[in-house]
């Protein structure tokens, strides 16, 4: 994998870039649309491909370790072939999805053994084990197991569930060195900073993350409720510290507007399932703010879904027709929600890139900041 910046902004710290994999090149700032269980919700392949045209999707190792399983994935030749995605796929560790979904697990210095959300069945994921399950999956981008601290996180848990994440890191990469690649292409390794909102802890964590010498980094254990200023604060103190030369990717983030702050603090890769959930349940966002088409007010409204959008959906459709949609449960309203949503995030990235090359970047932050700031 390689990085090339190509501009930095003078009035703030975003960055134009281009990462290469042997997938392709992913153009930073970067959205990635989640496709946790091999396929972006909603989304035929096609309509990714032309219509949203990501340069990399992201897929969950917790679901796909679950179903298909590990032992399908490396029959079909990998998640690309599986799937049919020829470009970048990233895959996260399973460090977050354990503990937000499954329904009960138990964290030990060993790693973490679960309960199934689908079967109520028991697993163990230690940080060897999660690096062999990305093997089998074959992701361009692979992450380090760690342990995503809820909000609001005591102190002493905070800084013992670091130094845990830290040890969880060394062990990855000490078994990433002894496990090859499954399908010929190289596998890139993020490790992730986490240290929930203490400011020395994250300094430390970002530090430890920085010296491990990976190729891009990443940043986790936010927007996991606390209030966004103190998110932006925290990425702030993180992207001082982590090195310049490589990608930043900010886990699980977020609304429109974290996305564009975070950018302006040096953020190169984001995802989120804000565009594909909300999608299908009506929550639709726009440069000027969020519209929930469920609405009565849009019942006789004809006119476009989306007057300023740039996906075929938004002049295709009225917000009346969506919302009839919507109205009587049909699943091409989730479908058009969908793709209304994620070619919004992917207009909004495309348009952050451009406007950190032409030199206004920060000046056109704030005015769409301020003016998605609203619901219609
Ligand atoms: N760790 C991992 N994945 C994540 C997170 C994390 O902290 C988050 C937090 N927002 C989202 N996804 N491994």
């Amino acid at each position: 994998m390689q990085f090339n910046l190509v501009t930095k902004d003078a009035a703030s710290k975003a960055r134009a870039g281009a990462i290469t994999t042997d997938h392709g090149t992913i153009e930073t700032p970067i959205f990635m649309p989640v496709g946790t269980v091999a396929t972006v919700k909603g989304v035929h392949q096609r309509e990714l491909e032309q219509d949203i045209s990501p340069d990399i999707i992201l897929g969950n190792t917790y679901h796909l370790y679950l179903r298909p399983q590990t032992e399908i994935l490396e029959k079909a030749g990998g998640l690309h072939k599986f799937m049919n995605w020829d470009r970048n796929i990233l895959t996260d560790s399973g460090g977050y999805q354990v503990y937000s979904l499954s329904a009960n697990r138990k964290i030990k210095e060993e790693g973490v053994k679960f309960k199934s959300h689908i079967d109520g069945s028991f697993h163990m994921f230690t940080p060897e084990r999660v690096m062999e399950i990305q093997r089998s999956i074959g992701a361009d981008i692979i992450m380090a197991f760690d342990e995503c601290t809820p909000y609001p996180c005591d102190y002493n848990y905070a800084k013992r569930s670091m130094h845990m994440t830290h040890r969880w890191l060394d062990r990855c990469i000490n078994h990433l060195e002894k496990t090859p690649v499954k399908y010929g292409y190289d596998q890139a390794f993020f490790p992730i900073v986490q240290g929930s909102t203490y400011k020395d802890l994250r300094k430390q964590s970002a530090e430890y993350i920085a010296n491990s010498g990976a190729v891009g980094n990443a940043i986790g254990g936010l927007s996991v409720g606390e209030p966004a200023e103190e998110m932006y604060a925290m990425t702030e103190i993180v992207t001082e510290i982590l090195p310049e030369e490589k990608p930043r990717y900010l886990m699980g983030v977020g609304t429109p507007i974290n996305i564009l702050e975070n950018i302006a603090l040096g953020v190169d890769m984001f995802d989120c399932v804000m565009p594909t959930r909300n999608g299908r349940n009506g929550t639709l966002f726009t440069q000027h703010g969020t519209i929930n088409i469920k609405n009565k007010k849009w019942e006789d409204d004809f006119s476009p879904l989306d007057p300023d959008g740039t996906t075929w959906v938004d002049a295709a459709y009225s917000k009346a027709y969506v919302r009839h949609l919507f109205t009587v449960s049909e699943a091409l309203g989730r479908q058009i929600g969908t793709l209304h949503n994620l070619g919004f995030y992917m207009w909004l990235v495309r348009e952050a890139r451009k406007h950190i090359i032409a030199g206004d970047f920060y000046t056109w932050k704030e005015k769409m900041v301020k003016q998605m700031d609203k619901r219609l």
